[in-house]
């Protein structure tokens, strides 16, 4: 059984590889990212609530991405294990998951930190943006959510370290370069 975090900067590769190791262990696969673009598209309350600062490359606002995952934590299938790519993005989020995992009895085995210089990372977006036409890939979007992942996720990197569930891997590789450290890195949990 594996519980597992991700952390990275945007397009870091969160998403491919939380994906491949959800697969090959079985577990689901939480993206906040995903959840939130899913409901962007069906227009729910929080979709509509969220667009303006998806679009902008803000976060959206602590409240309503705290709600969505507690809910999703308690379903039956996440009893068995998860990979959370995307969250906790701020130390509020951080400190809201350690208390949520207490109170359900479950624990975070390992924390993720996919490790990838901008410069790298606005190429690939740029990339992706042209191929999905995802609205928040256009290269000054890029930059400001690398603005803000520095200002408000980048310090979860000593939460997790002083907790002694930090590791870190080289995602500027090929994707299966990328998988094999990351086994290598998350060992038998
Ligand atoms: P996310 O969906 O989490 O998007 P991301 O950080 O851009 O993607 P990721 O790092 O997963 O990159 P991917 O694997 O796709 O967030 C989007 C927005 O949602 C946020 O800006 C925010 O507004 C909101 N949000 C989400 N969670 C939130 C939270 N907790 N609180 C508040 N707001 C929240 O890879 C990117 C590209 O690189 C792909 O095209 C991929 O094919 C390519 N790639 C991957 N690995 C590669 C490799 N090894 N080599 C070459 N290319 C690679």
């Amino acid at each position: 059984m594996s519980r597992l975090i991700f952390l990275g900067v945007p397009g870091a590769g969160k998403g491919t590889q939380a994906l491949i190791l959800s697969e090959s262990q079985c577990i689901p696969h939480i993206s906040t990212g995903d959840i939130l673009r899913a409901a962007v598209k069906k227009q729910t309350a929080l979709g509509l609530q969220a667009k303006g600062f998806m679009d902008a490359g803000n976060l959206v606002p602590d409240s309503l991405v705290i709600d969505m995952i507690r809910e999703r934590l308690q379903e039956p299938d996440a009893l068995k294990g998860w990979i959370l790519d995307g969250f906790p993005r701020t130390l509020e989020q951080a400190e809201f998951l350690e208390k949520l995992l207490q109170e359900i009895n479950q624990a975070c085995d390992r924390t993720v930190n996919l490790d990838v210089e901008d410069e790298i990372v606005i190429k690939r977006l740029v990339e992706r943006g042209k191929e999905s036409g995802r609205s928040d890939d256009t290269e000054a979007t890029i930059r400001h959510r690398l603005q803000v992942y520095r200002d408000l996720t980048e310090p979860l990197i000593s939460f997790y370290q002083s907790r002694k569930l930090l590791v870190t891997v080289n995602g500027d590789q090929s994707m299966d370069a990328v998988t094999a450290d990351l086994k290598t890195a998350i060992g038998p949990v």
